[in-house]
Parts: C-alpha cells; sequence; structure tokens
C-alpha cells in the first residue's frame, strides 16, 4: 500500500549525474531524441541551456553530498540511474584523495539509493556505470604489447588513483547487486541476480572521441586533442611517443552500446562488466589519418614521461566478445571509417559555424 502511494505521488525519473560531461552531452541528445521526457540531471556546474532544454528538471548538486542527493530524489521515483560523475585520470593524479572521495564515494551514495529506492517501491533499480580501460594495468610496456587484447578479469591492478577507484566501484556494484546487506534479517537476496534490489550494469570504455565536444582531465585525451586542434587549424604537441597504441571508440558508439546494455534482459547478462572498444591504432596512425583530412596539420610528438608511463600500462586492445554474446554488441566503425563517415563531416561543420 505504501509503495504505490508513494509511487503515485512521486515521478518516475531517470537519473543522471555529471550531467555536463562528454558522456552526459551525448546521453542526454539520445535520450531526449528517443523521446524520453523523464530525464533528471545533475551537475556540480550549470549546465548548457541545450542540455537543459532537453532534459525535464536539472539541479546543481554534489554526488558526494549524500543530504543534498537525499532531498533531491525525494521527489522522483528513480527507476534508472547512470553514474556519470566522475574525476578523470590525469586530473585524478593531481588530487589523488579528492579523486577518490569523488569517484567512489560518490558511488556509494549513488549504489545506496539505488538500493533504498530498490526496496521502497519493490523493483529494482537499473544503475549503469561506465568504467575504464584504467581499471587494467601492466607492469610494463613489453608485456602490454606480448599480451595483446585482454578481457575483463586479468591484469586488473591499475596504476592511477582512477583506475583503483573505478575497478573497485565495479566490485562495489557487483556487491549490491548480488549481496547488500547479505546477513540482514530483512535483506532482498541478491543470490538470485533477478531479485536483488539493484540492478548494476557496467561498460569498460576505451578512448573516446567526440567530435562536439572535448575531453579534459584524461589520458587518453591525446587522440580528441589531436583531431580538434587541427579542425581549429592549431598545431598539436602529442604527450605520448607515437607507437602508443590503446583502443578508442567514437562517442556516438559509446552511447549507444551503453543504452544497448542499459536495455538488455537482466537474466541475458553473465556478467557485471562489459569491455567495449571500435579500433585500437597508435597515435602516429591517429596522426596520420588526421593529416588526410586537414593536410595542413602540424603535429609534433613530444612524450610527457609521466602521462606516457600511464599509457602505457593500459591495455593495446580489449577482448569485447562476452558484450558481443550477452548483449549484442557490434562496433559501427574502423578508425577510418569514424573519420569519414562521423568525426570529420561533423567538426568541420561544428567549427565553420564557431570559429
Ligand atoms: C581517461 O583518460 O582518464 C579516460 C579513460 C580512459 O577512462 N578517458
Amino acid at each position: 500500500m505504501e509503495q504505490s502511494t508513494l509511487g503515485e505521488r512521486r515521478q518516475p525519473a531517470v537519473f543522471i549525474t555529471g550531467a555536463g560531461g562528454e558522456v552526459g552531452h551525448g546521453l542526454i541528445s539520445t535520450l531526449s531524441g528517443e523521446g524520453r521526457s523523464d530525464i533528471v540531471a545533475t551537475d556540480l556546474r550549470d549546465l548548457e541551456q541545450s542540455l537543459r532544454e532537453q532534459c525535464a528538471s536539472t539541479y546543481l548538486a554534489d554526488v558526494c553530498d549524500r543530504d543534498a542527493l537525499d532531498r533531491l530524489l525525494a521527489m522522483y521515483q528513480v527507476k534508472e540511474i547512470y553514474h556519470l560523475a566522475a574525476v578523470l585520470s590525469t586530473r585524478a593524479e593531481l588530487a589523488p584523495e579528492v579523486a577518490h572521495q569523488v569517484n567512489v564515494t560518490g558511488t556509494v551514495n549513488i549504489l545506496q539509493i539505488a538500493a533504498e529506492q530498490g526496496r521502497m517501491y519493490g523493483e529494482p533499480v537499473k544503475v549503469v556505470f561506465p568504467s575504464s580501460i584504467a581499471a587494467y594495468g601492466f607492469g610494463s610496456l613489453a608485456q602490454k604489447t606480448k599480451v595483446g587484447a585482454v578481457t575483463e578479469y586479468e591484469y586488473c591492478k591499475p596504476s592511477t588513483m582512477y583506475g583503483c577507484n573505478k575497478l573497485y566501484c565495479e566490485h562495489l556494484g557487483r556487491y549490491y547487486a548480488h549481496s547488500y546487506r547479505q546477513l540482514a534479517q530483512d535483506s532482498v537476496q541478491g543470490d538470485d541476480k533477478n531479485r536483488g534490489v539493484v540492478d548494476f550494469r557496467c561498460v569498460r570504455y576505451p578512448g573516446l572521441i567526440s567530435a562536439e565536444t572535448i575531453p579534459t582531465g584524461g589520458t587518453s585525451d591525446f587522440v580528441p586533442e589531436m583531431l580538434h586542434a587541427a579542425a581549429r587549424g592549431e598545431a598539436y604537441k602529442c604527450f605520448v611517443r607515437e607507437d602508443s597504441r590503446i583502443p578508442f571508440m567514437t562517442m556516438p558508439e559509446a552511447i549507444n552500446a551503453t543504452l544497448q546494455l542499459a536495455a538488455a534482459p537482466r537474466n541475458e547478462l553473465t556478467q557485471i562488466v562489459y569491455n567495449i572498444a571500435s579500433f585500437s591504432p597508435s597515435a602516429g596512425e591517429v596522426a596520420e589519418v588526421v593529416k588526410q583530412y586537414f593536410p595542413e596539420a602540424i603535429i609534433t610528438f613530444e612524450p610527457d614521461q609521466r602521462r606516457q608511463a600511464i599509457v602505457d600500462s593500459w591495455p593495446e586492445e580489449l577482448d569485447c566478445s562476452a558484450a558481443k554474446d550477452d548483449w549484442g554488441f557490434t562496433p559501427t566503425y574502423t578508425l577510418e571509417q569514424a573519420f569519414e563517415e562521423y568525426l570529420v563531416p561533423r567538426i568541420t561543420k561544428q567549427y565553420e559555424s564557431t570559429p
């Protein structure tokens, strides 16, 4: 009785944290393009007007502030959460404890809210969480090169605070989905994966490349930075060696894959964490493709040894077979197709209209 009364009073919502970031931009425009009118978005900073217009409501809120989240979410029945708020790998190394607070405490807050709402309404709350290739860690470049493609469970010894945070949050998500309060008298047993109050799903993103936005604070940023600099007619000093190789995909592919995972029937998911990626070029190979489209581009390689070490600790390729088998993930583009069909047409248009 109490549940349905609450359900009537509270509006159903899909809740997005860190909505002002690159993934948030893509996710909000895709969801709103699909006709979702229940998007409730939060960020630490004011969201742009164009994003606000696509949401039912937007709020300034810190994921570390549990009281603020409680006050906000008391107004909604949250059905689904896309928890995007995070401090990325480069920025996290400048303030590791702050990163831990945002990346871990913020995630615990979200998982706890999902568990509480799931119990209150008697329906699991779906929490979709982007993890990252930063969850991996190779001891040496020679080992990385020798190993090649990695599955979700190998070489998970991250060397960055961000990677440690992401890997731990994957485990926390699994805990909330399957074992939360397992000894409490009133616990909802999670040993049956369809019954836990939190339905946690996680994609490990590779580096992401968007034609619309430029990342800040990441270590895979050299590829999008190189492309955007060329499109703006600016020279670019790449902070890793030409032979540095990690996996990438375009932003629309990442958003589509995330939504595809979110839509998959829960009983068809055999794991909590899924690798996704489309291509694995070296920085030098990307520079060559950039120069095909922007022949005037000036790209030099001036490695920053410390950021280089982070890139060298990340895998050069991901084994995405679990995502393919369980929920039909398929990359849309090769590197060349990504440039020809998405990146170059969109970026050229963007810089023509906003010089
Ligand atoms: C970063 O570079 O920190 C991110 C990531 C690979 O997760 N883009």
